[in-house]
């Protein structure tokens, strides 16, 4: 299971953070999944109004995500699903989604989620979509991920101490 070892976090009150979610269309069932459950994190954590953008596919997912942290979002969720089987180009577009997600991340302050599914199998992708069977539910915890950094981020540029462990 991909998901042993995740932390059990509790959701806070994030009601005043402004919160992206950009989402490619590639794959829709399970889209359709990781959508409901960064849905699903988005109300446990009191998001409100939260922006949705959709593109293309994940290869376009970076620079929305950066254009949306230059207008000052705080906390943008990623998803997307790349399938093995499903592309000759999986390489690629799986190293650019990653690579440009993470250099957003450092390079603007933004916190990202990162909800980028790049299996080896559209069965795989399904036990990690959050839907009715699944085993994992990635999009509500690249969500969540996504929203609890942004708050630690906030407390920091506050000057608020960062807690002990
Ligand atoms: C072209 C392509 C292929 C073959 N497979 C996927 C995929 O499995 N998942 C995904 O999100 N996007 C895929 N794409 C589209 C690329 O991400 C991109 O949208 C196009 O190359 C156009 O730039």
């Amino acid at each position: 299971m991909t998901g042993a070892g995740a932390p059990d976090d509790q959701p806070v009150d994030c009601h005043d953070l402004r919160v992206a979610v950009v989402a490619a269309r590639w794959h829709e069932q399970v889209m359709d999944g990781l959508l409901a459950g960064a849905t699903r994190a988005l109300d446990d954590y009191q998001v409100e109004e939260p922006g949705v953008v959709r593109v293309p596919g994940s290869f376009e997912l970076p620079v929305v995500a950066r254009a949306l942290a230059e207008t000052g979002y705080e906390a943008i969720v990623a998803l997307g699903v790349v399938i093995r089987g499903g592309t000759p180009h999986f390489d690629y577009v799986c190293s650019a989604a990653t690579d440009g997600l993470a250099r957003i991340a450092v390079d603007t302050g933004a916190a990202i989620g990162f909800g980028l599914l790049t299996c080896d199998t559209e069965q795989q992708a399904l036990d990690r979509a959050g839907l009715e069977g699944s085993q994992e539910d990635k999009g509500y915890e690249a969500t969540a991920a996504a929203l609890s950094t942004a708050m630690t981020l906030r407390n920091i540029r506050r000057g608020y101490a960062p807690e002990s462990p």
